[in-house]
């Protein structure tokens, strides 16, 4: 853990790019639905805000003029770490991918590897994760690597090795477990996972599916981050679809408190993470 922040770094997913708000009702998509569902989070102890973001007809979007709305009317209610998915969804080109970065968040998620993602194949291939990685570092903007397999650590050491540290200086992993298709959101599995972090590195661990809360255990377990939210799961026990993204905020707030590693504030989470943009007045005032 890094030196001087002892408490748990509570990433908030809302949204992903998955589901159908047809399906999810509860599933924020419009501007004042990711805001107030950013707000209500944030005063449960999130402290950083994965975004994806959808269109006026629901459906996920790069659109840049949208992406930029959705950032500034998150930054104009709270100070979250606003930190874009450059994931996207499994259709994204390349290009719409790297194009998110023009909106200038302070994080960016990085996909360190091409994986099945059920039927689907969600492509990483080696020259997007340099291009994602050298762009964030001159922008200034720090990454969330993101990791569906054991073996995509190796990449993460040879990104590293090659190319030189993120920007910011520290390396942030989040272990995405439980994908069909990725690595099983285990105890085990997470073990197995954590001699092959970099020297120094922190790391979140996100459960998809039922394997959110053995994951969360696990992870808090073994000193590490959370990330929750809809994006990953719908529900919130067997036969109990999640009501919202505050009920999952709030649970693993819970677990975090139990753990005595109480949710870390956003300024905290600069701090952990090395990000330096300076919130707006708006965002620190509320
Ligand atoms: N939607 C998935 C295909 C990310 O945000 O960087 C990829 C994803 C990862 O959610
Ligand atoms: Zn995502």
């Amino acid at each position: 853990m890094r030196v001087g922040v002892q408490g748990t770094l509570l990433t908030l997913a809302p949204t992903g790019a998955e589901s159908a708000k047809v399906d999810v009702p509860a599933l924020p998509v419009t501007v004042d639905e990711v805001v107030a569902t950013a707000r209500d989070c944030r005063a449960l102890g999130a402290a950083v805000l994965h975004l994806h973001v959808r269109g006026t007809d629901t459906r996920p979007t790069l659109d840049l003029p949208r992406v930029r709305e959705v950032v500034a009317a998150v930054r104009e209610i709270t100070d979250l770490v606003v930190q874009l998915s450059t994931g996207g969804a499994v259709t994204d080109p390349a290009e719409a991918r790297l194009a998110v970065l023009d909106a200038e968040p302070d994080a960016a998620s990085l996909s360190l590897g091409t994986v099945n993602f059920g039927r689907d194949v969600f492509y990483n291939p080696w020259d997007l994760i340099v291009e994602l990685h050298t762009q964030m570092q001159q922008r200034g903007i720090v990454p969330e690597y993101e990791v569906f397999d054991l073996g995509q650590l190796a990449t993460l050491s040879r990104l590293l090795d090659r190319h030189g540290p993120p920007a910011g200086g520290h390396v942030h992993v989040d272990l995405v477990m439980g994908v069909p298709g990725g690595m099983p959101g285990t105890t085990a599995a997470l073990a197995a996972c954590l001699p092959f972090l970099p020297p120094g590195a922190t790391f979140a661990a996100t459960g998809v599916g039922r394997t959110s809360l053995p994951v969360m255990l696990a992870a808090l377990s073994a000193g590490g981050h959370l990330r929750v939210g809809m994006e990953d799961t719908l529900s919130y026990a067997p036969g109990e679809p999640v009501r919202d993204n505050a009920q999952l905020v709030a649970r693993a707030a819970g677990l975090a408190r139990i753990a005595q590693r109480p949710p870390l504030t956003p300024t905290e989470a600069r701090q952990l993470l090395g990000i330096t943009r300076v919130p707006t007045t708006a965002e620190v005032s509320r």
